[in-house]
């Protein structure tokens, strides 16, 4: 098995799923996936947009049912506030995709930020620390074609 991933997108079709929570974020993050998917090549991509990433689990698992997607790339930004309200929507976030991805065997990736304030968010979705975005979708690439190699039947 190579180290190195296959990240050649032609034969692949990806949904993108994005919170509009903390929108001056996930919109960077959004464009980050999308040069991804142009810079590999996928070969089709959709983009559905829903209220926040507390949403990303469900509509996952809705466009991962469908069959028509390879992968699905799920993008948000939870930024901590006063209270712990983001700890839950995160944890929530984090666990509802797993699960989806589990139960469907269709990889769903965990393109969500988690951050202490909003600087943190703006290095890590195209500032000095990269797009989580661009990542989600590498990865997105990669364990599509993974998964379809492992295929049996
Ligand atoms: N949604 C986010 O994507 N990020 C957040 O930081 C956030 N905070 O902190 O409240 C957030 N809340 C909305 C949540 O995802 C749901 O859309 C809402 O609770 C309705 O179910």
């Amino acid at each position: 098995m190579a180290a190195e991933p296959n990240l050649d997108g032609s034969g692949v079709s990806i949904a993108v799923v994005v919170a509009r929570f903390n929108q001056a974020i996930t919109s960077r993050l959004l464009v980050g996936a999308l040069d991804a998917v142009k810079r590999h090549g996928v070969g089709k991509h959709d983009v559905y947009w829903v209220p926040g990433s507390f949403e990303l689990p469900l509509t996952a698992k809705r466009v991962a049912e469908g069959a028509h997607y390879d992968a699905v790339v799920c993008l948000g930004a939870v930024i901590r506030h006063e209270t712990d309200h983001y700890l839950h929507i995160a944890t929530q976030a984090a666990a509802g995709i797993q699960r989806v991805a589990l139960d469907l065997g269709v990889p769903c990736i965990f393109g969500v930020l988690t951050c202490d304030n909003e600087k943190q968010a703006l290095a890590r979705s195209g500032g000095n620390r990269g797009n989580k975005g661009f990542e989600a979708v590498e990865s997105a690439i990669e364990m599509a074609n993974l998964i379809r190699s492992l295929r049996t039947g």
